[in-house]
């Protein structure tokens, strides 16, 4: 029998290429580049295929969730447009995509206009506050939860 070739998206929104640049209290210090790589080599050990894409524009990051084949799998930290952004929830529920959205920071924990996100409502997990190993678990729930 022939083994699946498990395939995850990670998606990140504006101002994540900044990573590991600024703000390091609260968003840690390891740049975008580097997290990518650390999470190519989990995949690789789990027999599993990233792909990455960052973009600081919505229509982009529409053009790009819209591109993806219907019920693909994707990690997405939209950044600040989880908390305007009804176009990214339109985009994932067009086309029925698994998606788990991550935020490094405790959203909940920080000013009101962060507390709220638009996307949560069109993805089937939410992880928050965890830093860079909130992308880890998504990535092992979406790897054991792939059919
Ligand atoms: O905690 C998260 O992952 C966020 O999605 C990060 C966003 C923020 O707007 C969300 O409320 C929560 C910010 C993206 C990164 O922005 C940076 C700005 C300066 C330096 C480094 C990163």
């Amino acid at each position: 029998m022939t083994k699946k070739n498990k395939i995850v998206h990670i998606v990140n929104g504006p101002n994540m290429n900044l990573l590991g640049e600024r703000e390091p209290e609260i968003y840690g210090c390891e740049t975008l580049e580097r997290l990518n790589v650390r999470l190519s080599e989990y995949a690789a050990k789990h027999g599993a295929t990233l792909t990455f894409f960052q973009s600081n524009h919505e229509g982009e990051l529409v053009d790009y969730i819209q591109s993806l084949e219907a019920s693909s799998r994707i990690i997405i930290n939209p950044a600040a447009y989880a908390h305007t952004s009804l176009a990214l929830p339109d985009a994932l529920r067009g086309k029925r995509l698994k998606a788990v959205e991550v935020h490094i920071s405790n959203i909940h924990a920080r000013e009101s206009y962060r507390q709220h996100s638009y996307l949560s409502s069109a993805v089937v997990g939410v992880i928050a506050g965890l830093g860079s190993y909130g992308y880890f678990l998504a990535l092992e729930y979406l790897l054991k939860n792939y059919d």
